[in-house]
């Protein structure tokens, strides 16, 4: 069987950006990115290939954990401009055929979200039924569950000695009562009125947690704090079938919102059950799409950053060709290499032999080439890089200082912790977005709410636009092609087959559809690699190549029409990539 059998919509052959609009662009030199700025940049991103705009949350919000702590759904927070300034971006965006997704953040809102204030006031009564009120147990938190951010999910109530309220994240982000029918409808609710305004859908935030096991049972501690890891919490919080299954809530959500639209939403799912993909992305599934996390759960995600391991290429390589293998009959996965929780992908994801420029290429290319749905993070189409920050104190990151506190308690140097959070912060990837060589790299007038990368004198969409060998024209190329109406349905349906699997340091797939195939072929190794291709393989032409002069497509395409001899094998470099069609 060539070719996947999935039921087509509309949002398979596109391509989708992630906007972190605080430190995308700023329009009014308060240091602050906002709608305005957003606006200013869609002809960029529309040139670049980008179809679906993913914001992240602009709601109002105390940013104790940069707007995911929302204090009113309904608001646009002043900063990121007006609810006209919104209305405006769904309109331009629409002229130029563009989709804009919201950041639904629902399994907990701000602790000075009404719902809460009026909680604490009276913990027994309306509002607080819509949280996890709960006794003590023995004189302590009713469990020992330690939090994404560090310390117990229990946080005591304040005027009461022996009262809790649960928070998976910060304690300023309550959890919600998911099995409270009057917080269910209002998010229902709130979910159509986003719709009713046009937007296509949603990028939903951290929804497996809105499953809970109400008994709250304690764990075996793992470390000195007495506490158990979240993600073992959720697991089992899963598998408890006291209340409503987390499938069932999920259905009913999209029952009562996404599906009466067509909308297209993409899941940020962990900790999902064995067996039950189809039932989150298959048909009639309860997301149009989720993140694959695969590569980076196995970096940084699961027990903290003083655990984490470099990952090599022949991990990276298997788990992107099992993920593939077991998703690609099932459902679109949404692909990533950066986001606003991870670092950037060429510090991470690269060997230190392969030149920056080449290697950004390269990830790019195995990104967008994969069977799902790109998913691309503001400043990775130019090569942005991490940050080096030499003070813990120069971090605004939530997460980042609790997990250089864990690093510390757990026996790492001040210097070593640091490099981790060096390495690993979730700042690296919220620095202002690179525009120019100007002033905070054209990304204010003012003074950045955080430092931009000394680097954008190097690194920067204005240097990079017209010079016909840079990141940014690369991607534009990549884009072209995985979109040129001759080959979509090979990059979009085609299935995902390794290639070539057996040389060592090579990284190749096929994707194959009715209608034709391609070849990906890359060297991550330090030599030059020479490969004999099959037989089949000969009669294929050279479609793009990230060690090229000059990445125009068209002639490529062209080219690749016209008689042609055979090539019985082709040398890559270190570094190099290619794309055959
Ligand atoms: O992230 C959910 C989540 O599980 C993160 O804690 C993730 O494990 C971590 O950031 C990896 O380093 C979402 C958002 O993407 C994140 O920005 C929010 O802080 C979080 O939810 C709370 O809303
Ligand atoms: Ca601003």
């Amino acid at each position: 069987m060539s070719q996947t059998n999935i039921e087509k919509h509309w949002w398979h052959n596109k391509i989708a950006y992630e906007i972190y609009p605080k430190s995308f662009k700023d329009s009014n030199g308060d240091g602050i990115g906002d709608l305005p700025g957003i606006i200013s940049k869609l002809d960029y991103l529309k040139e670049l290939g980008i179809d679906i705009l993913w914001i992240c949350p602009i709601y109002e919000s105390p940013l104790v954990d940069q707007g995911y702590d929302i204090a009113d759904y309904y608001k646009i927070m002043d900063c990121f401009g007006s609810m006209e300034d919104f209305m405006t971006l769904l309109s331009e965006a629409k002229k130029r055929d563009m989709y804009i997704i919201m950041d639904l953040v629902v399994n907990h809102c701000s602790d000075k979200h009404t719902w809460f204030t009026k909680a604490l006031e009276d913990p027994t009564g309306e509002y607080g039924k819509r949280f996890y009120f709960e006794r003590g147990r023995d004189g302590r938190e009713p469990s020992n569950y330690r939090s994404y951010f560090g310390g117990n999910m229990w946080e005591r109530v304040p005027g009461h000695d022996d009262l809790y309220y649960y928070h998976s994240f910060a304690k300023e982000q309550p959890d919600l009562n998911w099995n409270n029918p009057v917080v269910v409808q209002a998010v229902y609710d709130m979910v159509n009125w986003w719709l009713e305004k046009g937007v296509a859908g949603f990028r939903i935030d951290a929804i497996i947690n809105i499953k809970k096991d109400t008994s709250f049972p304690s764990y075996e501690p793992d470390g000195p704090d007495g506490l158990c890891e979240t993600e073992k919490i959720v697991s089992n919080a899963l598998a408890c079938r006291d209340n409503e299954s987390i499938g069932t809530m999920l259905a009913k959500l999209r029952a009562n919102t996404f599906a009466k639209y067509d909308a297209f939403t993409v899941g940020e799912v962990f900790n999902m059950e064995d067996g039950v993909l189809e039932e989150f992305i298959g048909k009639n599934g309860h997301f149009s799409s989720i993140f694959d996390f695969s590569l980076h759960l196995l970096t940084n995600c699961e027990h903290g950053w003083f655990a984490s391991h470099r990952i090599t290429f022949e991990e990276l390589k298997q788990t992107i060709i099992q993920s593939q293998l077991q998703t690609q009959d099932v459902g679109f996965m949404a692909n990533i290499i950066e986001n606003h929780d991870e670092p950037r992908g060429l510090n991470i994801f690269l060997p230190e032999w392969i030149d920056r420029e080449a290697g950004c290429k390269l990830l790019g290319t195995i990104m967008v080439m994969q069977h799902g749905i790109p998913f691309l993070y503001q400043g990775q189409e130019i090569g942005m890089t991490n940050i080096k920050l030499d003070d813990i104190n120069a971090y605004n990151d939530i997460n980042t200082i609790d997990q250089y506190h864990q690093a510390i308690e757990r026996g790492f140097s001040k210097e070593d912790a640091l490099a981790l959070c060096n390495l690993y912060s979730r700042d690296n990837a919220r620095t202002p977005m690179q525009w120019s060589d100007e002033t905070e790299g054209g990304f204010t007038t003012g003074t950045p709410w955080f430092p931009v990368n000394p680097n954008y004198r190097q690194i920067n969409v204005a240097k990079q636009m017209d010079d016909p060998t840079s990141i940014l024209s690369f991607y534009r190329a990549l884009l072209a092609l995985r979109k040129n109406k001759i080959y979509e349905n090979v990059f979009v349906y085609g299935r995902f087959e390794p290639a070539y699997e057996e040389i060592k340091d090579v990284f190749a797939f096929y994707r194959r559809a009715e209608e034709g195939y391609a070849l990906i072929v890359s060297n991550w190794g330090k030599e030059n690699i020479t490969i004999e291709l099959s037989d089949e393989d000969t009669r294929l032409w050279c479609m793009l190549d990230n060690m090229a002069e000059d990445y125009k497509l068209g002639t490529a395409l062209r080219a690749s029409m016209a008689q042609k001899e055979a090539q019985k094998s082709i040398t890559l470099k270190p570094g190099q990539v290619r794309v055959y069609g």
